[in-house]
């Protein structure tokens, strides 16, 4: 059963796509007070969801905030990341399914100030509620997924192996990384290309000193079955003869602030303005211009900086330094010592910022703090429109940092800015069935951290985890260890895993169909399935791939193995590199399990079967028929 509540005068995000009719009376379950919502929880009640966040599965014990943040620091005190994903289950003795359908800021507050009471917080005064009732979890997600459509489908070749790094700025970097894969009989499908390929960080230009002919090195690769994926900015350069900024300014597509004049930020070109992606005219109008870049081969692209991401705003800036110059003259003791270093780092992201300019939308004008968690979903929305008239439906990769509910029918995300720390191996197993619930499921995290320096053992557990994942990229910061798996010694070691990608790739692809076209989870957690078994609800570190296969991949460093529950009994197969080396039964109930750095531990279902593709060097030369089955 689905409930629909309406409060005041709510923006339509069109996260929702067949509205039921709207409930007339109180809300049930919750006691409201003005815009804040609470719920009795029971001791033993779990809170799933809320998508893209920081800590575990059970989001009980802390609060969260739903605002798209530019957040580089993926640490258990944080509150939000890059998506806004208000969906969320009580499983307990009632088991119920809320979704918060607000573009502005929302809080959860899940018994962290009391540790019995879940308050909802909503800044807006328009907003809509969902209630699902169901009597499972999963049925609860089917009935939410159903509600908000259908989720983004890439090309095949989309599940290959991705290779990107900050940093790759020539056509000698990317043919390096071709020949790096290569030589090393590496498998490998895409190759990503951050803001290094543009000309002076402009969107849809090409460095021409960096590349003599961009679209013949597309090509070339493309003849080896390499995809080049660029990255796209929200923000656009302010630059007089530069056709975007030109054109826009012409047509009036980018944000305004209050006296109607254009909202200048700084972003990576320094001075930039901010496609207006609520305005319909503006999105369609940004949209075409990918085509600058599929004319020249192009067929994926990732969106970045769309939270928006601001490091200032050109008038906040003056202020500050202003503000700055009152210290230069006075005894700066400990507070005031506070108070200017503030005034600096808390430029970029600014709240004032964000309610100082304007959309213009078909309701009218609206300030952006009002909308803010739509603004990378409709870039996204503008991006995946228009590569959908030119290159076809389910012809074109697209992922994006910032989101909102709604976005997952146009495209994919990636999990963002992680580090090169061992916890993160951990953080983006648990973000993964979130995400599901809320109807992304292409999705990946930077393999080998994204930040900070890796190590070959961490790159190889991490990689442990990354090829049962949808996406499957290996990037890295500028500046930090280079982590192509051909800088290692162990190049041997991550061949193996890196075949076993694709020998799994027909169960892999075919359980992301499934779960996109049957609404169903793609990584589930232990206690979706064994809804009654105590240890398997509280398991955060084990997933369920599919309905068939169970992954446990070690997280901890030194270690030689770990813990795994088995609420059932299964198979284990284990395999070194790509080959099985092991078959055999375990019993259900708790075991240590010993895994090396070259080996992957799967469980297999009882009445299941695990199919097995050759290697391959491509998807292109995946053979999907040719098959081995593993039983069970
Ligand atoms: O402020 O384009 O998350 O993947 O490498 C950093 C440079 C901007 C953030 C993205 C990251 C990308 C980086 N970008």
């Amino acid at each position: 059963m689905i409930k629909r509540f309406v409060f005041g005068k709510p923006f339509d995000t069109e996260a929702i796509i067949n509205k039921p009719k709207q409930e007339e009376g109180n809300i049930p379950y919750f006691e409201k007070n003005g815009n804040t919502f609470s719920y009795e929880m029971d001791d033993k009640d779990i809170v799933w969801g809320l998508g893209e966040n920081v800590r575990g599965m059970n989001k009980r014990g802390h609060k969260y905030t739903s605002w798209c943040s530019d957040e580089f620091e993926h640490s258990e005190e944080k509150q939000s990341l890059y998506g806004a994903h208000n969906f969320f289950i009580i499983d307990g003795k009632t088991k119920l399914g809320g979704f918060v359908d607000c573009p502005g800021r929302v809080d959860f507050d899940i018994g962290d100030t009391e540790y019995s009471k879940l308050y909802i917080t909503i800044e807006n005064s328009g907003f809509e509620i969902y209630l699902l009732e169901g009597s499972s979890v999963i049925s609860i997600v089917k009935e939410f997924r159903q509600l908000i459509g259908t989720s983004y489908i890439p090309p095949k070749w989309a599940f290959g192996i991705g290779q990107s790094r900050w940093g790759y700025g020539s056509e000698e970097d990317l043919l390096k990384v071709q020949e790096g894969y290569r030589k090393n009989n590496l498998p490998v499908d895409m190759i990503y290309l951050d803001i290094d390929y543009m000309d002076n960080f402009k969107d849809f230009t090409v460095d021409s000193n960096k590349y003599r002919d961009f679209k013949a090195t597309i090509s070339k690769l493309k003849e080896d079955k390499i995809r080049v994926i660029p990255i796209i900015d929200a923000g656009v350069k302010v630059e007089d003869g530069y056709s975007v900024y030109d054109e826009g300014i012409k047509n009036g597509f980018f944000c305004k602030d209050k006296e109607g004049k254009e909202f200048i930020v700084g972003v990576w070109p320094g001075k930039s303005v901010l496609p207006d992606f609520l305005n319909k005219a503006a999105a369609r109008w940004f949209g075409d211009k990918y085509k600058v870049l599929t004319d020249m081969g192009i067929e994926g692209f990732w969106n970045d900086m769309n939270e928006p991401a601001l490091f200032y705003s050109e008038k906040n800036k003056q202020e500050v330094f202003e503000h700055l110059a009152e210290y230069k003259d006075t005894n700066v003791g400990l507070y005031a010592n506070f108070a200017m270093k503030d005034a600096v780092n808390l430029m970029a992201n600014n709240l004032k910022d964000y309610k100082s300019f304007y959309h213009e939308t078909d309701k009218g004008k609206i300030c952006h703090a009002d909308v803010h968690n739509l603004y990378g979903y409709k870039m996204t929305k503008s991006a995946s429109d228009s590569l959908e008239r030119i290159l076809g439906k389910e012809k074109y990769l697209l992922f994006s940092r910032a989101s909102y509910i709604g976005m997952h029918r146009s495209s994919g995300i990636w999990m963002g800015d992680n580090k090169s720390w061992w916890s993160h191996i951990l953080l983006n197993l648990k973000m993964l069935p979130s995400l599901n619930m809320c109807g992304f499921i292409y999705t990946g995290a930077d393999l080998g951290g994204f930040g900070s320096d890796t190590t070959e053992d961490l790159l190889l557990r991490w990689y442990a985890l990354g090829i049962f994942l949808p996406l499957f990229r290996n990037h890295s910061c500028l500046g930090s260890r280079e982590q192509e798996p051909y800088q290692f010694k162990a190049v041997d070691k991550f061949r193996g895993l890196l075949n076993l990608r694709y020998r799994l790739l027909p169960y892999l692809y075919e359980t992301f169909i499934d779960s996109v076209k049957n609404n169903e989870m793609y990584g589930s957690p232990l206690g979706f399935v064994w809804t009654d078994d105590e240890d398997a609800k509280r398991c955060e570190d084990q997933l369920l791939i599919g309905d068939s296969i169970m992954i446990a991949p070690v997280y901890e460093q030194n270690a030689t193995g770990r813990h795994v529950y088995l609420p059932e009994e299964m198979k284990l197969i284990r395999f070194k590199g790509s080959e099985i080396i092991e078959e055999g039964i375990m019993e259900a109930g708790h075991n240590y399990i010993h895994c090396n750095l070259d080996e992957i531990c799967i469980f297999l279902r009882k009445n299941k079967k695990l199919p097995l593709a050759k290697e391959a060097a491509s998807i292109e030369d995946l053979d999907w028929k040719d098959l081995t089955y593993i039983e069970y």
